[in-house]
């Protein structure tokens, strides 16, 4: 309820807000970080979204259809839509056009009357003026009334007023703004993947929105496939461009995840409710053994879950316990359902609309309101119930692979207690593989994870023994989708993972959330070390995404980092010189070669197993020059989206990553 009190205070600081106004946008300019979260790549894109995310919202409320995003050739983004235009007259409180206001006052947002229903906005919400105070240049156009409006802005300041420069048979609101070099040292290049798979998603999310996205900048030659398969180049010169659209949402996003995987039942399941806030859910089970639940708030990817993944979580299994039951498909199952038992093999997406939504975590991405458990919960469950008794055949697959799930589970733990019992009795139990340092305290312990045999051997050799520890692994083997339950832990690999850490994968506590224990830890850091090519990342991608479905809370204080081995070591004679990136590599030859690349050697680094010892410690693991990256949730989480959404890709993606899983598989047979 609002009382008077609040709206006149509210119009008290309106009409004070033209001194107000710059120090908000001043203030968003010495302190971007705080608004859009960081000023590096992230923060980058994220303008992108805070344009987006204005057009949704007009689109939501039933005034646009379509969305175009354009990269133009100086990293300039353009952003079209077909709404109603931002009003441009006068706004009375103010004494300056709405238009002005939208881009000028912090969290005006674009609606001003309070009744509107306002749930979209990105993981900042600070809408628009936000963008224009970090570019330097930003210009509105407004098809409305049949006018064309343009106003210039630069750094938050108008650079003229409001024009009428022709006319215009639509409506809609163009936003072309170029990110201010200045707040964003380190890019302003624009990922078109990264924007591509934001709008997917938003696509999905939203459905019936035609979103499109165009990069006008590199151009790439177009290749076509002949009869035989083969790819030719044409010559001619092709833009990037995808259409993002989905008439049916959630039930088609399930359908894109799942994509290659055989399903348990033959269409997703749906829940859709708007008793007392909006939920659109879809789930589906799939006959792998992995569980993957996405959950959003406002159109907002929340990471860490929380109070609406809790209740669908709780719904979704206290259904099926019912049914169960009910139904006497437990009848002859003599063991126990852990809650990990009803999502094996399940794939779930979530998304609510909250009014006031409050956000926790280290990411502030964990939805917080606790009235949004019980609504989520009662929305699953009834759905779910009028499902399971709709399709009594699908209901009964359904409570068989849990009963599965649960029996695997059973035997898992029975095996790894009758192992634990062996290690305690026999005192052994570190992993062979292993070499171990001597230093015991673990905060000054690191424990590199190295791809392959060959190359742990080097590091083993090249490393400080007292407080660097190696274990190296073989990437196949943590394809942890493939194996059931518990058992994906029974793996040699894996096992010996979790055993040199001194650590087990995160229990389950009554809300659903994953802990583990880290008192055992013996390691506080924990360092991938991957060839700096595509298998490696792909390497790195799996051992993180292990981490991120099971080790959560590794990640989550900070214990995991990335080594970044060199690409390049520019020689000539004695002199020698490392190389990270291109540019150092130019500026090596330069340099070395004095204005020549006469006598002046380059050698690429195709592996690790290439360095001598002494190489990979002076490169990649001298704690004085090393430069290791350390994995933040946000990273892990695109790692895993990475594995899971198999983004970007025209090819079918699924078939490409298994096959190059299949590659990782012959090279280790
Ligand atoms: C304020 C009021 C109205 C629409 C908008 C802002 C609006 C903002 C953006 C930002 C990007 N696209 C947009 N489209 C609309 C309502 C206008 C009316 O009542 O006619």
């Amino acid at each position: 309820m609002i009382d008077n009190e609040e709206i006149k205070r509210a119009e008290e600081q309106y009409s004070a807000s033209s001194i107000q106004v710059l120090e908000g946008l001043e203030a968003v300019r010495k302190r971007p970080s705080m608004y859009i979260g960081d000023i590096g790549e992230r923060g980058l894109h994220h303008l992108v979204y805070e344009v987006v995310d204005n057009c949704i919202d007009e689109a939501m409320a039933g005034f646009c259809s379509d969305v175009e995003v354009t990269i133009l050739e100086d990293n300039s983004v353009r952003v079209k839509d077909n709404g109603r235009g931002i009003p441009t007259g006068m706004h009375e409180k103010e004494g300056r056009s709405a238009l002005e206001v939208v881009l000028t006052v912090l969290h005006a947002g674009g609606k001003f009357d309070k009744s509107s229903y306002k749930v979209s906005g990105g993981l900042h919400g600070v809408g628009v003026s936000c963008v224009n105070a970090l570019s330097d240049l930003l210009i509105a156009e407004i098809h409305r009334e049949g006018k064309i409006f343009v106003q210039k802005y630069s750094k938050g300041k108008p650079l003229g007023d409001v024009e009428v420069v022709g006319e215009a048979s639509d409506t809609g609101t163009t936003i072309t703004f170029h990110p201010d070099a200045t707040i964003f040292q380190q890019t302003i290049v624009y990922k078109y993947d990264t924007l591509a798979n934001r709008l997917r998603e938003l696509a999905f999310l939203n459905k019936g929105i035609r979103i499109t996205l165009t990069d006008l900048r590199e151009q790439v030659e177009e290749f076509v496939t002949d009869a035989n398969g083969d790819s030719k180049a044409t010559g001619r010169m092709v833009f990037r461009h995808d259409e993002f659209h989905s008439d049916e949402g959630l039930k088609q996003f399930i359908e894109y995840l799942d994509a290659g995987a055989s399903q348990l039942i033959p269409e997703p399941i749906c829940v859709n409710s708007d008793k007392i806030i909006p939920i659109d859910i879809a789930l589906s089970y799939n006959t792998g053994y992995s569980e993957k639940i996405y959950s959003y708030v406002n159109n907002i990817h929340t990471i860490e879950g929380g109070t609406h993944l809790q209740g669908f979580k709780m719904g979704l299994s206290r259904t099926l316990k019912n049914y169960a039951d009910k139904a006497g498909l437990l009848a002859k199952f003599k063991g126990e359902l852990s809650p990990e038992d009803f999502r094996e093999g399940l794939t779930a997406v979530i998304s609510v609309k909250v009014a006031e939504p409050q956000f926790e975590g280290q990411t502030k991405t964990k939805l917080g309101n606790s009235e949004v458990t019980a609504a989520v919960s009662q929305a699953t469950g009834a759905a779910v119930d009028i499902y399971l008794e709709e399709h009594p055949r699908e209901a009964k697959l359904i409570i068989e692979k849990i009963v599965l799930a649960a029996t695997a589970r059973a035997a898992a733990r029975k095996a790894r207690e009758m192992v634990q019992r062996k290690t305690v009795m026999t005192g052994a139990g570190m992993p062979g593989k292993l070499a171990d340092c001597s230093e015991r305290d673990p905060e000054k312990c690191e424990l590199f994870l190295v791809e392959g045999d060959s190359a742990g051997g080097t590091a083993k050799q090249g490393r400080d023994r007292r407080v660097q520890a190696i274990l190296p692994l073989r990437g196949k083997i943590l394809n942890v989708e493939k194996a059931a339950g518990d058992r994906a832990f029974e793996s040699q690999e894996v096992r010996n993972i979790y055993t040199a850490l001194g650590v087990t994968v995160a229990q389950e506590d009554e809300t659903g959330e994953k802990h583990m224990d880290l008192s055992k830890l013996r390691y506080h850091k924990v360092i991938i070390m991957t060839d700096a090519d595509v298998d490696g990342s792909h390497i790195a991608c799996l051992i993180l995404t292990f981490f991120f479905r099971y080790m959560f809370d590794l990640i989550k204080n900070g214990y995991v980092y990335l080594a970044t081995p060199p690409l390049y070591l520019v020689k000539k004679g004695k002199e020698e010189v490392y190389c990270w990136t291109d540019g150092q590599r130019e500026e090596a030859t330069q340099r070395l070669g004095r204005g020549s690349d006469k006598g002046v050697t380059v050698q690429r680094y195709k592996g690790l197993g290439e360095m001598s010892d002494q190489q990979l410690w002076d490169t990649t693991m001298n704690p004085d020059t090393r430069l290791l990256r350390q994995i933040t949730i946000e990273n892990a989480a695109q790692a895993e989206r990475t594995f899971s959404m198999l983004m970007g890709d025209d090819v079918p993606p699924r078939r490409q990553f298994i096959e190059e899983n299949a590659h990782y598989a012959n090279i280790d047979a």
